[in-house]
């Protein structure tokens, strides 16, 4: 809990300069993530997905390590893979965390990698947006902030191609 409340603290003042900006991305040295958002949720769900892209511009392979929201928005934040056999889909928590190869990205996106909230306190509804820290090998952490939305606007869609 402790660990926390600095990120958090840290996201407030963060978010409110960046308010005027149309960009909806993070960054912590080389490392940049894009536009991250989530589904509404219906009031007996007590699941959601995050999703997002991820860009490592760095030599180096980073590691996603572990990822948290605030507990009252959830009980947990989990990476998860979805894995495809037969016609089922089965999501996988991925515990050793999350390889991203040097300049290289990676898109979580429905039917593949996401975040999983476990455990909703509360619905997710659209205009809702809520942080998200992520804590990398190397970079250290990030605070994000998810924007919850039907789909990802079109500036998502100009952030995945507009960045090297
Ligand atoms: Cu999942």
């Amino acid at each position: 809990m402790n660990s926390l409340l600095k990120p958090f603290g840290a996201f407030l003042l963060f978010s409110s300069f960046s308010f005027s900006s149309y960009a909806h991305d993070f960054n912590a040295g080389k490392i940049e993530v894009n536009h991250p958002w989530a589904r509404p949720t219906a009031p007996v769900v007590k699941t959601a997905a995050v999703y997002l892209v991820i860009n490592n511009s760095s030599q180096e392979t980073e590691r996603l390590l572990s990822v948290e929201v605030p507990t009252t928005i959830a009980q947990q934040a989990q990476i998860h893979h979805t894995q495809y056999s037969q016609d089922m889909a089965k999501m996988r928590e991925v515990r050793d965390g999350l390889l991203i190869s040097a300049a290289k990205k990676i898109e979580f996106t429905p039917g593949g990698t996401h975040i999983m909230l476990v455990g909703l306190k509360t619905p997710l509804a659209k205009g809702d947006k809520f942080p998200l820290l992520m804590r990398f090998e190397h970079s250290g952490e990030i605070t994000v902030e998810v924007w919850v939305e039907d789909k990802p606007s079109s500036d998502a869609a100009n952030s995945h191609h507009s960045h090297h």
